[in-house]
């Protein structure tokens, strides 16, 4: 990596000292690849506590945060009714593995926020609520083969594990050792916001396809939006075909708006998985939807899922305190999407006069830059900008205290403890980041 791309090293001296001696215990030092900082060069820096919109790393270093644990801290870090909330639960144990009255009132919040829900499952992953969604809908039309779009990341069970998007797009990771050539041949790909793709995929093979999957926004090649009549024409070809419509929202759910993605776009999804906010930042995740399908799962139905840990206690109060603040207070949604606005013009002014090729996508509070002279409404748009000035600008900002996903290959997410005076900041570090990009060249 050339000097702009390198941390200032003093800066990171703890957490260089952690990355060593975490790669001799665990793989390649972290335990969710896309942490490592691979693709983008440097040492991942060790965080030691958050609060509101900031990091601090192990060195006494701030940040102000724009990952925000890849999507849920949508009030912020540490938000005190919620940290309150666990002190208090964690005293009645930390796990029964029987039903409780918690997990009831978690269901019936998240059926009154959200669109479609008749019945919903917890688990503990956004992975295993899509890995369950999946084998729902496959259990309910008894068809094998679904669509899945390119550049789309819906966790890492096997399945999903073909064209994604996330981890496997920042390493170019084509395709997955361990996914056998049995499983993947059932997965179908299409390239993202492209309806005719899809429409010749389900003509091609009629009446094989249980579900079509999709990231309503897509966050895990950047943020793209879905160009308007997309989604809606995905809902014509399920309806038309007998195809279950599975939004995945755990990015989504709970950020675009109360109802997700649905409620934005006004499109009904058939399933619908949650993941990260659910649980306020615990491991959590869970998949729903119409009842006619859902009760297809075991002990109804024979299409079995379990889980030893699912509607955990402590995820639970979690969880239902904080989409309970969310549901008290309406007006998050229009701050969440004022503030990312103003985060959006400020950050096109700068770039504007950078003179470097650039897009700014966003969809509520989620945004994202590609240095691009096209728009980028696909994988293979995205994968065609120029992320080697995205890593030079991600160092570039990370050594003036703001913290962006390392890889051009995710979204931003904005919180709502983000002040006026944070955006502000964040845009003269970005300025500041290019003028330093642009001497270089
Ligand atoms: N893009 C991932 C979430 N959908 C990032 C989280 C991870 O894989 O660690």
């Amino acid at each position: 990596m050339d000097e702009l791309a390198t941390h200032h090293s003093s800066m990171y001296q703890k957490s260089e000292e952690l990355f060593t001696r975490a790669q001799r215990s665990i793989p390649g030092g972290v335990n969710s690849p896309v942490r490592a900082f691979k693709s983008v060069g440097g040492t991942p820096i060790f965080i030691q506590k958050a609060k509101g919109a900031y990091l601090y790393d192990e060195d006494g270093n701030r940040y102000i945060d724009y990952i925000n644990s890849w999507g849920p801290m949508i009030l912020g870090h540490a938000y005190e009714p919620l940290t309150k909330a666990i002190k208090e639960k964690v005293l009645d144990s930390t796990s029964f593995g029987t039903p409780t009255e918690l997990e009831i009132e978690m269901a019936e919040l998240i059926k009154s926020m959200t669109p479609n829900v008749d019945l919903i499952r917890m688990v503990n992953s956004g992975t295993e609520a899509c890995m369950s969604a999946l084998r729902l809908a496959r259990g309910f039309t008894r068809k094998n083969k679904f669509i899945k779009f390119e550049g789309c990341y819906h966790g890492h069970a096997d399945a999903f594990l073909v064209k994604a998007g996330s981890g496997l797009a920042t390493f170019n990771i084509q395709t997955v050792p361990g996914v056998t050539g049995g499983v993947a041949c059932d997965t179908l790909t299409a390239p993202y916001n492209n309806l005719p793709a899809v429409a010749k995929l389900v003509s091609e093979n009629e009446n094989e396809i249980a579900a079509i999957i999709i990231e309503p926004v897509a966050g895990n090649m950047g943020c793209i939006p879905p160009l308007p009549g997309y989604l809606e024409g995905l809902r014509e070809i399920c309806d038309k075909e007998n195809i279950v419509l599975i939004f995945d929202e755990v990015m989504t759910g709970f950020r675009l708006a109360q109802g997700g993605a649905q409620e934005r776009f006004k499109i009904n999804a058939d399933l619908v998985t949650y993941g990260k906010v659910i649980g306020g930042g615990m491991p959590v995740g869970a998949f729903g939807g119409k009842k006619e399908i859902m009760q297809q799962i075991a002990p109804l139905g024979n299409v079995y899922q379990a889980g030893t840990l699912s509607g955990n206690p402590i995820a639970m109060i979690a969880g239902y305190t904080f989409l309970k603040a969310l549901q008290q207070n309406p007006s998050i949604y229009t701050e969440l999407e004022d503030k990312t606005n103003y985060l959006y013009n400020g950050l096109n002014k700068v770039l504007k006069g950078s003179g470097l090729p650039y897009v700014i996508n966003q969809a509520g509070s989620m945004i994202s830059i590609h240095f691009s002279d096209q728009p980028v409404i696909d994988f293979a748009t995205s994968a065609s900008s120029n992320t080697q000035t995205f890593s030079k600008f991600f160092h570039a900002m990370l050594n003036k205290g703001i913290y962006l996903p390392p890889s051009a290959f995710e979204s931003w997410f904005v919180c709502n403890a983000l002040s006026k005076e944070d955006i502000d900041y964040t845009v003269d570090a970005a300025k500041e980041s290019l003028d330093e990009i642009s001497a270089q060249q």
